[in-house]
């Protein structure tokens, strides 16, 4: 009974919620630098509103973020201080293409990760790199129109083959593209994409995530040709959908809805287009280009582990409109009655976790790996800064308390557990500082105000004890 003793206990970040640095080491801008602090995120987010270049009047949080470029020695402190097995990061794509479409990578930016890989080995930290967590060098999307152009392809794979040779040796656990499925609902920060007057905007969301599919099978296909010692993974962000009602056509919404993320790891996991995909196209005229060599690709190189990110479960109706709405992460949802809410609306469910790690577990037969898990709330620091986030810790108790059952009770294979933003960081939905997530306060507020100083809360400690204890101790 218990966990496996080589349980890849964490925390994740990405790059765009903590680097900063957006202009240094010869890096450039991309698609998220361009989401302003503010009401007219969410419309840039959608690709609804054109931005791609700071204008004036706005706030653009990713551009200092906590700093974590010229504070990443200390931060890997604190996690291996935590005990930390894992640490889940991801590379920012134009530190090392600025321009994505350069013949030769910026050397500085390749060795920048370089430092930080040997200092998690320092540490005995095994990294686990996203290679692209919604970023696309802005370069792209100006000349390329980004994720819809097949050419994205070819950039993306001389990227990730870059990246899994030089790294060669200090990492093995890599993931393709982050929470793949959000292309579909912010098609700006999941692709690049922004949509132009006259777009059939299914159209042009499947044709981009075509492309993404394919780009992640070659480089799957890559990392095991560069070493075979390589674990890949997809990454979706995930959270099952309930039927409001005992309605059969309630029921089939929610089907429809999960399928819609299960459509990536379909595709990814078992290398090929799932029959509801293709009769979706059919039936709604969209006409996806893809090559002849494209269903070999993808048949080639499906992934070795299925990795999620969970924050909650959702629940619709085929009469959505009857009901009483709630934000979630990134995708709004109907009003659960049973359960209870974050400050920001996300509904609280450890068991719909237990239940989605059966179900994609039911599904793909491949080992998991909960890459994200964590509550965002508004923090209030003594007056030395120190936070009691018993809240925060509940959370997560509840949470691995559920990971543990679907382990031990329900016989899923689990590889490790990454708590999101395991220090403070700017929200991707929102662009708050206030909105944390950390186990680890960073003294920064909305607005870019603070001195950027890091205090460990209680949760450090307490997560401190799960880890030592391999989550026998809650
Ligand atoms: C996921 C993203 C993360 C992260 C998290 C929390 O969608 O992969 O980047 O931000 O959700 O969401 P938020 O920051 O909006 O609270």
């Amino acid at each position: 009974m218990g966990l496996d003793k080589n349980f890849l206990w964490g925390g994740a970040t990405a790059a765009n919620q903590v680097e900063g640095g957006v202009l240094e080491g010869g890096r450039k801008l991309a698609n998220i630098d361009m989401l302003p602090y503010g009401e007219d995120r969410k419309k840039v987010s959608a690709g609804e509103m054109e931005m791609l270049e700071w204008e004036e009047g706005y706030y653009y949080p990713a551009a200092e973020a906590i700093d974590m470029y010229h504070h990443y020695m200390e931060d890997i402190k604190l996690f291996a201080e935590m005990g930390f097995k894992v640490y889940r990061m991801s590379l920012s794509w134009s530190r090392i293409f600025p321009n994505g479409d350069d013949a030769e990578p910026n050397e500085e930016g390749l060795a920048f990760y370089e430092e930080i890989f040997k200092e998690l080995k320092k540490h005995d930290i095994e990294p686990l790199v996203t290679i692209t967590h919604f970023d696309v060098p802005l370069n792209l999307i100006k000349k390329y129109d980004s994720w819809r152009n097949r050419k994205l392809i070819t950039f993306y794979e001389r990227y990730a083959e870059t990246v899994l040779k030089r790294y060669k040796g200090l990492v093995k656990y890599w993931l393709t593209i982050n929470e793949i499925n959000i292309l579909l609902h912010q098609p700006f920060v999941g692709g690049g994409i922004v949509f132009k007057e006259g777009d059939n905007k299914e159209e042009v969301k499947y044709q981009a995530a075509h492309h993404q599919l394919v780009a992640s099978a070659l480089a799957t296909k890559i990392a095991h040709e560069v070493d075979p010692e390589n674990q890949v993974g997809c990454m979706l962000a995930g959270g099952n959908h309930y039927p409001f009602t005992c309605r059969p056509e309630d029921y089939q919404e929610a089907i429809n809805r999960d399928r819609e993320g299960y459509f990536f790891i379909d595709v990814q996991a078992r290398g090929k287009y799932p029959n509801y995909a293709l009769k979706k196209f059919e039936h709604e005229g969209l006409t996806i280009h893809m090559k002849p060599e494209d269903e070999q690709i993808l048949a080639a190189s499906p992934v070795d582990f299925v990795s999620f990110s969970y924050y909650s479960s959702r629940t619709v109706s085929a009469h959505e409109e009857d009901y009483e709405h709630t934000t979630g992460n990134i995708f709004g949802t109907i009003k659960n009655p049973h359960l209870l809410s974050t400050e920001w609306g996300w509904q609280i469910d450890p068991l719909g976790l237990r239940n989605s790690l059966n179900q994609m577990y039911d599904r793909y037969q491949k080992p998991l790996f909960i890459v994200e898990n964590g509550l965002g709330a508004v923090d209030v620091p003594d007056e030395n800064g120190y936070v009691e986030d018993d809240y925060r810790i509940d959370y997560l108790r509840q949470h691995i308390q559920a990971l543990k059952d679907a382990v031990e009770i329900d016989g899923v294979e689990v590889l490790g557990y990454t708590s999101w933003g395991c220090i403070d960081l700017i929200s991707a939905s929102t662009g708050q500082m206030s909105k944390r997530y950390g186990l680890i306060y960073v003294d920064r507020d909305d607005k870019g105000n603070g001195t950027m100083k890091r205090t460990k809360k209680k949760s450090f400690d307490w997560y401190k004890k799960v880890i030592a204890t391999n989550g026998e101790e809650l």
